[in-house]
């Protein structure tokens, strides 16, 4: 389903585990940073909401959504966290940068979560323009912050449900 048909931050509170005692890493890129830093203020919103404990959250940040890739793994090598969450935002100019840059941080993320017992969720914009970055980070169409926390809680639940 397209995004513009979804809303980003919707989700059913009584399907999603409770966050408590999950520790989650958030990494954030610089580039855009006005649309990366809300959606990461999402991400922490939604996990404290949800019962998380805000000790347990730990924000980094990268440069830009290419590092993204490195930044999530040192998080994953160095920190005490049950997931990362890979915070960007990959707005489309004149050249093919685009297309490089998002091609590796989908599939480098892709392959963090192969490699590591943990989840990395793609918490990533990959738009046309600003104000669609603007209506996809608290705009009409959510927060795809909001999404990438949902996500992570049920991914570190389904992780946890398979360890005991
Ligand atoms: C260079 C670049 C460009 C053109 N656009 C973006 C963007 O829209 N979003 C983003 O997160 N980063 C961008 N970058 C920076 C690259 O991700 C990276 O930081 C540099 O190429 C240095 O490795």
């Amino acid at each position: 389903m397209a995004t513009s048909l979804k809303n980003l931050s919707d989700y059913d509170v009584n399907a999603l585990p409770s966050a408590k005692g999950m520790k989650v890493g958030i990494v954030v890129a610089e580039w855009n940073s006005e649309i990366t830093f809300a959606m990461c203020e999402g991400a922490k919103n939604l996990l404290i909401k949800n019962g998380a404990n805000e000790s347990d959250i730990t924000i980094h940040t990268v440069p830009g959504s290419f590092e993204l890739l490195s930044g999530s793994k040192m998080v994953a090598d160095n920190c005490d966290v049950d997931a990362v969450i890979a915070i960007g935002t990959v707005i489309q100019g004149e050249t093919r940068h685009f297309d490089f840059i998002c091609e590796a941080v989908a599939v480098g993320l892709g392959n963090l979560n192969i490699q590591y017992n943990i989840p990395f969720i793609f918490g990533v914009l990959t738009t046309d323009n600003l104000q669609q970055a603007k209506d996809r980070s608290g705009g009409k169409h959510g927060n795809k912050g909001d999404e990438a926390a949902f996500t992570a809680i049920k991914m570190i639940a389904l992780n946890k449900s398979l360890k005991k």
